[in-house]
């Protein structure tokens, strides 16, 4: 049995996309962070960054294994279980890559105009103007991709658009007033969004915990 620690923010939500997707048995262990609940000693022991999400994975090959990091999460169900990215070949590493360009761009810019949108103590117009740039060319970077390409990954729905879709989905309507301007210039994205926003396990996956 997995279980997976978390809370409902996009990083999290990528990890029950997947598991929704594969349809295996897994508990939801929820780590409020809104109480600090991520810096619980417990928690520290699965995921000493104190971040969600985490998983223990009790039938793992070779014992229980704990992991964090949401990508390292992706990875390891994807071999796991044989499903959204290709085993081999240039598929398999073109998925990757993507998965690393939200994990180290596009999530961390979001995440940064967020912060600066809605929980900055006072008004930052540098700081803001800074993060909206760059979510815009990133979205403009994953609408050429898109114009290219039926998925992130390549033709075929992988663990880069599980990474993407909950980042854009939920700060769409987060900070809805600096996103969805910038989404409206962005036709490849907002179709892909549609197309992958249908999935069953998308939207049961963006409604856990
Ligand atoms: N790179 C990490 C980032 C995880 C992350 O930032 N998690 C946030 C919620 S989306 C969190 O747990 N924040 C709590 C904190 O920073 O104390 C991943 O992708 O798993």
């Amino acid at each position: 049995m997995i279980t997976l620690y978390t809370w409902g923010t996009p990083n999290g939500r990528k990890a029950t996309i997947m598991l929704e997707e594969l349809g295996v048995d897994y508990r939801i262990h929820k780590v409020n962070i809104g109480k600090d609940e991520q810096f619980d000693p417990e928690f520290l022991k699965i995921s000493p960054n104190n971040k969600i999400p985490a998983i223990v994975d009790e039938d793992a090959d070779g014992g229980p294994l704990s992991l964090f990091e949401s990508g390292a999460i992706l990875i390891y169900l994807a071999d796991k279980y044989g499903r959204f990215l290709p085993v081999s070949g240039a598929g398999r590493y073109t998925a990757i890559q993507w998965l690393m360009w939200q994990m180290g761009g596009l999530g961390p810019m979001f995440g940064q105009l967020g912060w600066f949108t809605l929980s900055a103590p006072e008004p930052n117009p540098v700081g803001q103007d800074r993060y909206r740039k760059e979510a815009d060319r990133l979205l403009g970077v994953l609408d050429k991709r898109l114009s290219e390409s039926r998925h992130v990954g390549g033709d075929e729905y992988s663990i880069a658009d599980i990474a993407i879709y909950p980042w854009i989905a939920q700060y769409r309507v987060r900070i809805k007033d600096e996103i969805e301007p910038l989404l409206q210039k962005r036709p490849f994205v907002l179709s892909w969004l549609d197309r992958v926003g249908e999935r069953p396990a998308v939207q049961k996956g963006m409604q856990l915990p």
